[in-house]
């Protein structure tokens, strides 16, 4: 397993900082081993003290992890003042370390986290860095211009570049601009990764720290230095969206996020695959078959849009007077299902399963008995250009009060009639549909 090494500060909040950087590691498949320069007393809500770890037992740290740990990549990020930036460029030298800097300076919430008499010295550790990762305030400052717009991003990259490190990626999110564009100056060239704005309050704490931790984690992988920019990129977006709702001030990033996303998919693709063969291997399920098939579809935890529902990629269709699967679980298999699942889980995020089966009206009378909410909705009152899954949906949603079990409709010329079972989960819905097959 690869390590890395971070050098750093420890955030007691536990949003920042060597936190920060380890979770990061972790989830990016690296043994991370860390170098403490300072501690803060530190919440959610700013910094209350510091204390700085004398420069020769951060050395003594860097020191004895080299002595065992076979680790070619380190990252520096709260590094506080020259004596501890000295000790550490020492370090580096001494073992010939590549690093990535994030030359940090103010925290997000405000409270300085780099003495002011020590710009000086941590400019000088820049020769010994191949990447360094200012925002726009500590581009800024190494740079000594003024960034307003993207022109200016590229003086201070080529300014900061003559410092010394072999990349400099400076992060936009500071700008006013729509979309957030970090610019990167690499072997000469420049490149800029673009992604929209999230919509999302107030900044979000740890984001520079999971960032630069994540580009070291994926060159300890063995990334190209671009690769590894691009690829930290995503996963510090989606850290970022999926930023956690704790504490009372600035909200923490969550570097488990791309992890979590990676895991809820081969569960989502597992637990479509399960009810699909859980629906064609019962007798009675045939009977539930619509002339177009059915298709059955379970949205990621607060998915957005179709590509991040599981659906089959084929109906399961009547075939010889047999229920026959034509598809497999993929991501965006089935539009109309994954439309309803997602209108459904905007009302009720705990919904996220949908199944469309035949309609009836004995059909209808079995989910009565059962029990279940029903609630239709008529297609001559649909208006034009709506999509008529999320249409639909939200006409008997709101004719109900709240989700219904049973949503269906009576069908319109050239429309097949149709009934929808909606569910927590694919076997959740799947287990519906049987319970209903045998009552007919
Ligand atoms: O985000 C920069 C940073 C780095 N290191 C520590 C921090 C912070 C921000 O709060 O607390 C320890």
């Amino acid at each position: 397993m690869p390590c890395a090494i971070t050098i750093a500060g420890s955030d007691s909040g536990g949003g920042a900082g060597i936190e920060a950087d380890l979770k990061t590691f972790a989830a990016l498949n690296v043994h991370g081993l860390c170098v403490l320069t300072a501690v803060t007393a530190q919440n959610t809500l700013g910094v209350e003290d510091v204390f700085e770890l004398p420069s020769d037992f951060v050395l003594k740290q860097l020191e004895t992890v080299m002595k065992d740990f076979d680790v070619k990549w380190a990252k520096t990020g709260m590094l506080s003042n020259s004596d501890i930036i000295n000790a550490v460029k020492a370090g580096i030298k001494k073992f010939g370390l590549r690093v990535v800097a994030d030359p940090v300076m103010i925290a997000a919430t405000g409270a300085p986290l780099l003495k002011m008499d020590a710009i000086e010295a941590l400019k000088d550790l820049l020769p010994y860095v191949e990447l360094v990762t200012p925002n726009v305030p500590e581009a800024e400052n190494l740079s000594g211009l003024k960034i307003k717009n993207r022109q200016d991003m590229r003086k201070a990259a080529k300014a900061i570049s003559k410092l010394g490190p072999d990349g400099v990626v400076i992060k936009g999110g500071h700008l006013p601009t729509p979309e957030v564009i970090d610019l990167i100056y690499l072997g000469g060239k420049f490149v800029e990764l673009k992604v929209p704005r999230m919509p999302l309050k107030g900044e979000s704490h740890g984001t520079g720290c999971s960032f630069s931790a994540a580009i070291t984690a994926e060159l300890a992988n063995g990334k190209s230095a671009i690769d590894a920019i691009k690829s930290a990129k995503e996963f510090i977006t989606q850290a970022i969206a999926k930023r956690l709702d704790v504490g009372k001030g600035v909200k923490p990033v969550n570097p488990m996020a791309s992890l979590m996303l990676e895991a809820e998919k081969g569960r989502a693709l597992d637990e479509i695959w399960k009810a699909a063969q859980m629906l064609v291997s019962d007798q009675k399920f045939v009977e539930l078959l619509p002339e177009v098939g059915s298709n059955i579809a379970v949205a990621l935890q607060g998915a957005k849009k179709v590509s991040e529902v599981v659906g089959l990629s084929g109906r399961i269709v009547k075939v010889a007077g047999r229920a026959h699967l034509t598809g497999f679980p993929t991501l965006g298999g089935s539009e109309h299902m994954a439309n309803l699942a997602l209108t459904a889980m905007s009302y009720d995020p705990k919904v996220r399963a949908a199944l469309n089966v035949k309609f009836s009206d004995k059909i209808i009378r079995a989910c009565r008995q059962l029990n279940l909410k029903i609630a239709e909705f008529k297609r001559e009152d649909e208006p034009k250009g709506v999509k008529t899954m999320v249409w639909g949906t939200e006409q008997a949603i709101r004719k109900m009060g709240e989700v219904p079990d049973i949503i269906f409709d009576r069908g319109a010329p050239g429309k097949e009639a149709m009934v929808r079972i909606l569910g927590r989960s694919a076997l959740d819905v799947a287990k519906t549909a049987l319970k209903i097959s045998k009552m007919l």
